[in-house]
């Protein structure tokens, strides 16, 4: 049940998931550019300590705890929603019903939020998703091969539940930003739904977690680290990528293109696409002595020949202008390699 609400909510953005790879580099984009004061974020476990204070508020707490969100309902004018929180790929596939469950009720509590929000608002609230590069599924290495760069339309059939959920919450929120337009009596627009799919990320701060697009960032963080690095894919497997500060900045630019721009609600972006062996090729560059070993895990192995060698990503260029900031050697030579090793050389020593 939605209780009565106060005149004098503050105006927020709410970002859930926020203490993953994609919300560090989120908050602290924007606590550098246009302040972060407005943010309230939502995680299981909180935020890390470094960040707290960039943020308005910090809520430990569940997507699917319905009083949490009637809480946030009831608290906040929420003007635009960007949902990070969801278990990845390969985490994903250990325990398919709680990703079921965390993927999609979640999603489907947000955008429930989003239009209880856009009820009393004269503008839709935006919901900002991040969708993923496992929506597609390839089937056969042959076709993967033929087809390239894949087209947001084509090759729908997702292998694993976390692809499932994204593409089936794509749709949701299509669904339910017309839906609910087309009931009212009055139509208005209450959610403004864009989602963008992303490539593998790669971040020079942190790791991901459970992800099988992983394989790039943890043979970069080991190289860096002097660590030995076993690789669950094999040397051919190819799949585009992006560093953290494009999809970011991907983030950005779809929440803020004019709502006439976009033909769509859902939109490919990429960086750049490279095989595992390449990735060790580019890390051997800069630490001849990497040991990289590939040791290929036959199910991790089995998604990423699933996914795409590239996505095209023309209509999001087209309509909002997108285009990445990094190619490969940008990405390696002026953000990788050196905020990586800063990174480890600058790291409190463990006692
Ligand atoms: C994963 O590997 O699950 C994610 C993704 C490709 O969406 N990084």
């Amino acid at each position: 049940m939605i209780s009565k609400r106060s005149n004098l909510r503050e105006r927020i953005t709410l970002i859930t998931g926020a203490n993953g790879e994609v919300g560090h580099g989120l908050i602290q984009h924007l606590s550098a550019t246009r302040g972060a004061s407005n943010v309230v974020v939502l995680d299981l476990r909180g935020l890390d300590e470094s960040m707290r204070g960039l943020v308005n508020r910090v809520i430990v707490g569940d997507i699917l705890d319905n009083e949490l969100i009637n809480l946030l309902l009831n608290e906040y004018e929420i003007d635009t929603i960007v949902h990070l929180a969801a278990l990845l790929s390969t985490h994903s596939e250990f325990n398919p019903e709680t990703a079921h469950r965390v993927n999609v009720q979640g999603t489907v509590n947000l955008l429930k939020l989003a239009i209880e929000q856009g009820k009393t608002r004269a503008a839709p609230v935006k919901f900002i998703f991040p969708s993923s590069i496992a929506v597609y599924g390839l089937p056969d290495l042959a076709e993967k091969a033929a087809a390239g760069a894949v087209r947001e339309e084509d090759y729908l059939y997702p292998t694993t539940m976390y692809g499932c959920n994204k593409l089936y919450c794509e749709h949701l929120g299509r669904y339910y930003a017309h839906h609910y337009q087309q009931l009212s009596a009055t139509p208005s627009v209450r959610l403004d739904f864009r989602c963008v799919r992303f490539p593998g990320l790669i971040s020079a701060y942190t790791m991901p977690t459970g992800g099988t697009s992983d394989f790039a960032p943890e043979m970069i963080h080991a190289a860096v680290e002097g660590r030995p690095y076993t690789c669950f894919v094999g040397e051919d497997a190819q799949i585009p990528f992006m560093v953290m500060p494009d999809a970011i900045k991907s983030l950005l630019m779809i929440a803020e293109a004019p709502a006439s721009a976009l033909r769509h609600s859902v939109y490919n972006v990429s960086g750049f696409s490279l095989s595992a062996r390449q990735v060790a090729d580019r890390v051997r560059r800069d630490f001849p002595d990497a040991h990289i070993a590939f040791e290929p895990d036959k199910s991790r192995a089995s998604i990423v020949s699933s996914w795409p060698v590239d996505v095209d990503d023309s209509a999001a260029r087209q309509d909002w202008g997108w285009s990445p900031e990094y190619d490969v050697d940008r990405a390696f030579d002026e953000y990788l390699i050196p905020v990586i090793k800063d990174y480890y050389a600058n790291r409190p020593k463990a006692n």
